[in-house]
C-alpha cells in the first residue's frame, strides 16, 4: 500500500507519566489494535516527552513498563507492531534538534496544550515542555509515518507536524516527508474528567476520582462511577438534548464508546431513566471491558524483564527503519557523515 509514494505507516504513543486511564484506552489504545491489521504500526512509550515535566526516576521506569503493559493488555501485539520506548532510539532526539531549527517560535507560541500545562507558571516550566511539539513531529516523521491516530486534544500538535514537514521539504527543496493524516475515530475521542465534564480526563489530574485508571480494582472502579458528577435531570431521548450537560454527555459517551454504539442509541435505550439506573449499567460495562485489561496488565508487570525484552526488541526494529531516514535528512541538511 502507498500514500503519495510513501508506505502506509502509523505512529502513535503515550507518555509514561503514571495512571494510564480509560481516556487513553478509548481515545488511543483500542484504536491502535484495529490499525495493526491494515498498517505497519509503531507504538512508542514516549519517555522523552514524559520528562518535560518532573518524573521521579524510579517511577519513570515503572510507568514505562506500565504503559507497555497497557498497550499489550489492550491488544497491541508486539510481534506484529513495533512496541518500544522512545529513549532507546536516539534518532528521535537528533531529528527533534533539526526540527527545533525549522519550527518558528510563533508556531509554538500558539500551542494551547503548552498554555494549559504551563498555566500561570510559564517562566518556570522546562524549555522541553515548550518544544515538546517539535519532538512529537520528529517521532512521527522519523519513520515517514503517513497516519497518526490521535485524540481530539492532539489535533493541533499534528497540524504543527504537517507544517514542519512542509517547511522542511520546502526549505531544503526535497520531498522527504509525507503529508501526515490524523486518524480520529468514533466515540471516545475526548473523554472528560468524572469530576468536571469540561476538563479532559488526564493522568496528572490530582483527583483520583477524576479518572478510571486501567489498573483500578473493581471496588475502586465502582466507587468512582458512583461518585461521578451528574445532574438532577433524567436522560433525554437524543444526544442533542444533552447540550449544556457536560457530565451527563461524558458518561453517555463513555457508555457508547464501550458498547460500540452512538450516543443517540444510548439515549434511546435510557430515555427517561435517572442516573441511578444509568450508572449501574455503566459500571457493568466498564467492569466488563476494563477488568480483563487490568488483569493482563498486572500479569505482565509481574515480570519486568519480559517487558524490557519486548521494548529492546521493538527498539531494534524501530532503529532499523529510522536510521536510513535520518541519514537521508542529514545529507539534505548538509552534515558531513
Ligand atoms: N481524555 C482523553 N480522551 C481521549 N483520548 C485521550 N488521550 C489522552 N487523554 C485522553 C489520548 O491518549 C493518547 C496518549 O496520550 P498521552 O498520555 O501521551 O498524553 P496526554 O494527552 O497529555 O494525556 P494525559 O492523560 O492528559 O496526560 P498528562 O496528564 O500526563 O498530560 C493520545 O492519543 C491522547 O490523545
Amino acid at each position: 500500500m502507498s500514500t503519495g509514494g510513501f508506505k502506509n505507516r502509523v505512529f502513535s504513543g503515550a507518555q509514561p507519566s503514571g495512571n494510564m486511564h480509560l481516556g487513553n484506552y478509548l481515545g488511543a489504545f483500542r484504536n491502535w489494535v484495529l490499525l495493526q491489521e491494515e498498517y505497519e504500526c509503531l507504538y512508542c512509550v514516549v519517555d522523552m516527552h514524559a520528562i518535560t515535566q518532573w518524573q521521579d526516576p524510579a517511577d519513570l521506569a515503572a510507568s514505562t513498563r506500565e504503559a507497555a503493559a497497557a498497550y499489550i493488555a489492550s491488544g497491541v501485539d508486539p510481534k506484529v507492531s513495533i512496541l518500544y520506548n522512545q529513549s532507546q532510539v536516539a534518532a528521535h532526539a537528533e531529528l527533534a534538534w533539526i526540527f527545533n531549527c525549522v519550527a518558528r517560535l510563533g508556531w509554538l507560541n500558539r500551542m494551547t496544550q503548552f498554555k494549559d500545562k504551563a498555566g500561570k507558571n510559564s517562566e518556570q516550566v522546562s524549555t522541553g515542555l515548550f518544544v515538546y511539539p517539535n519532538l512529537m513531529a520528529a517521532d512521527i516523521l522519523l519513520y515517514k509515518a503517513t497516519h497518526v491516530p490521535v485524540g481530539e486534544d492532539q489535533k493541533q500538535h499534528l497540524e504543527l507536524t504537517r507544517d514542519i514537514a512542509q517547511k522542511f521539504n520546502h526549505d531544503f527543496e526535497c520531498d522527504i516527508f509525507p503529508d501526515v493524516q490524523p486518524i480520529i475515530q468514533g466515540e471516545g475521542t475526548r473523554i472528560m474528567s468524572l469530576r468536571d465534564g469540561l476538563k479532559k480526563m488526564s493522568k496528572s489530574d490530582p483527583s483520583h476520582y477524576s479518572r478510571i485508571n486501567l489498573n483500578d480494582d473493581t471496588d475502586t472502579l465502582m466507587k468512582k462511577i458512583r461518585k461521578a458528577k451528574t445532574d438532577a435531570e433524567l436522560l433525554p431521548a437524543t444526544a442533542k438534548e444533552l447540550a449544556g450537560r457536560p457530565e451527563a454527555q461524558n458518561l453517555v459517551s463513555i457508555f457508547a464508546a464501550l458498547a460500540g454504539q452512538t450516543s443517540d442509541q444510548v439515549c434511546t435505550s435510557f430515555e427517561g431513566k435517572g442516573f441511578g439506573d444509568f450508572k449501574k449499567a455503566l459500571t457493568e460495562i466498564i467492569v466488563d471491558k476494563v477488568a480483563p485489561i487490568t488483569e493482563e496488565m498486572l500479569k505482565l508487570q509481574a515480570d519486568p524483564s519480559y517487558i524490557d525484552e519486548i521494548l529492546r526488541f521493538g527498539a531494534e526494529r524501530a532503529r532499523a527503519i529510522a536510521e536510513p531516514i535520518l541519514n537521508e535528512v542529514k545529507q539534505v541538511v548538509g552534515y558531513i557523515r
